[in-house]
């Protein structure tokens, strides 16, 4: 009898069960929530107890909701997860362990962005339209195996109508369409969408930039850096992202400019010249795959300055006072030997 109702009592009482810990300590609402835009524009979240160590064998659930021009932006600022195979800074292995999943939905489906173990710090993510959602899983395990304590998570989240872009005059709420005029600056910069976070997925960005028609203006982009998931020529038949460039306006046909993709840019590829002063950077990115995007520079010049330093460039070598020298020695030579030919 005694022994029946131990049992019944073990039944019934989830504090006797294997997740005990996780139904005396951590509250549900600590663990299943949502935060919508409507409610704040901006806030934290944590793993369960944060920073003490959270319990083993649970699931955790943050949902996002924004309002439909919103993008959703996370940065996990601090992730210490247990993970005991190797580097947990650099873990190989992230399925049948403690781990972060982050997902968004595509056409109605949720589609993980990012899947996440071990260690790591300041990881920005953006969803490509409203929702997003972060599912936080501590595999079952005994207590006792646990060799260090392991704090969780750490975050921060945002909705935003600006893409992440902080530059420029945004066209309108929901549009990444970003004007930079020389009225307005002469140099300044521009990146991509959430930089230095990976750039949302299935998002198009235009940075649109205007000179002065009566001073001939034209704009010089410079990448500082460039890292745009992709395969050359970059085009939707490679499944690439890209960054492209387009004279509007300018010229009635517009000249054919070559598309960027990949981490590496030549020296070359680096600095892209308008040919007059109306000039379109135009991002954009697929729904698989993404990086770290791009921060670029931009300059507007008047085009005679901007060919006087082309050539002032392409004369370096005379200018160089290096170079200017050695002619100077090689001109003297040359006159010994004509008057010593004479003699
Ligand atoms: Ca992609």
């Amino acid at each position: 009898m005694l022994l029946s109702l131990a049992i019944l009592i073990s039944v019934l009482s989830p504090s006797l069960t294997s997740k005990g810990k996780y139904s005396e300590n951590d509250s549900a609402s600590d663990c299943v929530k949502t935060f919508k835009s409507e409610e704040g524009k901006e806030g934290t979240f944590t793993s369960p107890r944060y920073p003490e160590e959270y319990s083993s064998g649970q699931q955790c659930k943050y949902e996002f909701i924004g309002n439909p021009e919103e993008r959703v932006q996370v940065i996990f600022e601090e992730v210490q997860l247990y993970y005991i195979s190797n580097d947990a800074k650099d873990p190989t292995e992230c399925t049948s362990i403690d781990s972060i999943r982050v997902q968004i939905k595509d056409e109605g489906d949720l589609k993980d962005i990012g899947l996440f173990c071990g260690e790591m710090d300041n990881r920005q993510l953006m969803s490509p339209n409203q929702f997003m959602e972060v599912i936080f899983d501590s595999v079952e395990r005994e207590e006792s195996s646990i060799k260090a304590p392991f704090k969780g998570f750490k975050a921060r989240y945002k909705f935003l109508t600006n893409f992440g872009i902080y530059t420029g005059i945004q066209d309108k709420a929901d549009k990444c369409i970003f004007t930079f005029t020389s009225r307005q600056a002469k140099s300044g910069m521009f990146t991509s969408p959430n930089y230095p976070g990976d750039y949302p997925r299935n998002t198009e960005c235009q940075y649109v930039f205007k000179g002065e028609m009566e001073e001939e203006e034209i704009v010089q982009i410079h990448f500082l850096t460039f890292s745009v998931e992709g395969i050359k020529p970059c085009t939707e038949e490679t499944k690439s992202d890209s960054v492209s460039f387009s004279n509007f306006g300018f010229r009635i046909s517009d000249r054919k400019m070559s598309k960027l993709c990949g981490n590496f840019l030549s020296t070359h590829q680096r600095t892209v010249t308008s040919d007059g002063p109306y000039f379109r950077v135009i991002f954009k990115s697929n729904s698989v795959y993404d990086d770290k995007g791009f921060e670029a520079s931009y300059q507007f010049k008047k085009k005679k300055d901007n060919n006087h330093q082309q050539s002032a460039e392409n004369n370096r070598y005379m200018n160089n006072p290096a170079a200017s020298f050695r002619s100077r020695i090689n001109s003297l030579v040359f006159f010994v030997f004509f008057l010593l030919v004479l003699c």
